[in-house]
């Protein structure tokens, strides 16, 4: 069965509880219950884990592999902005990731704007809100099937 880990960066265990206006009325609970439900849908087996620890995400994309996820779905969250520690772990992992964010990071302070994994990427979802993490699992799951028939192209 194919695998997908989600990774959510620091605060954002606070969804659904501050700044509706900014990323939703959905928990992270929600939002997990519902990848995990899209997940069993396309017969992909969803892996969640949220860190206000920089060190403990960078552990979790280093594991991966190992643990049988060909894929990742990773909001960094502020990490986003600064971390190269995590950029560094995602190149080295080798995975297809989509990046998500549940607001779009460009109409925002100019700081958001410099995302450090972008380049990186398969792909991006911002500003979508929390269902932007079902459009992220899609589009991992595009890839992985896109993998499979070996063509390593994305295909409609
Ligand atoms: O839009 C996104 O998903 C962000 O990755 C969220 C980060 C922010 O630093 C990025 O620039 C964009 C912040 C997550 C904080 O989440 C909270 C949730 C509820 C209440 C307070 C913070």
């Amino acid at each position: 069965m194919r695998k997908v880990l989600v990774l959510h960066g620091p605060n954002l265990n606070l969804l659904g509880t501050r700044e509706p206006g900014v990323y939703g009325k959905w928990t992270l609970a929600d939002i997990n219950e519902d990848l995990v439900r899209t997940g069993a849908t396309l017969g992909i087996q969803v892996g969640t884990f949220q860190s206000n620890h920089e060190g403990e995400i960078v552990e979790r994309i280093q594991g991966a592999h190992g643990e049988g996820y060909g894929a990742i779905v990773i909001n960094p969250a502020a990490y986003t902005h600064s971390s190269v520690a995590i950029r560094d772990a995602l190149a080295a992992a080798g995975l297809p990731f989509v990046e998500v964010h549940i607001s779009n990071i460009h109409a925002r302070e100019p700081f958001r704007e410099k995302s450090l994994i972008s380049d990186l990427a398969s792909g991006i979802v911002a500003g979508f809100g929390p269902s932007g993490y079902r459009l992220a699992l899609i589009g991992a799951h595009d890839i992985l099937k896109s993998f499979e028939r070996g063509s390593g192209e994305e295909e409609i």
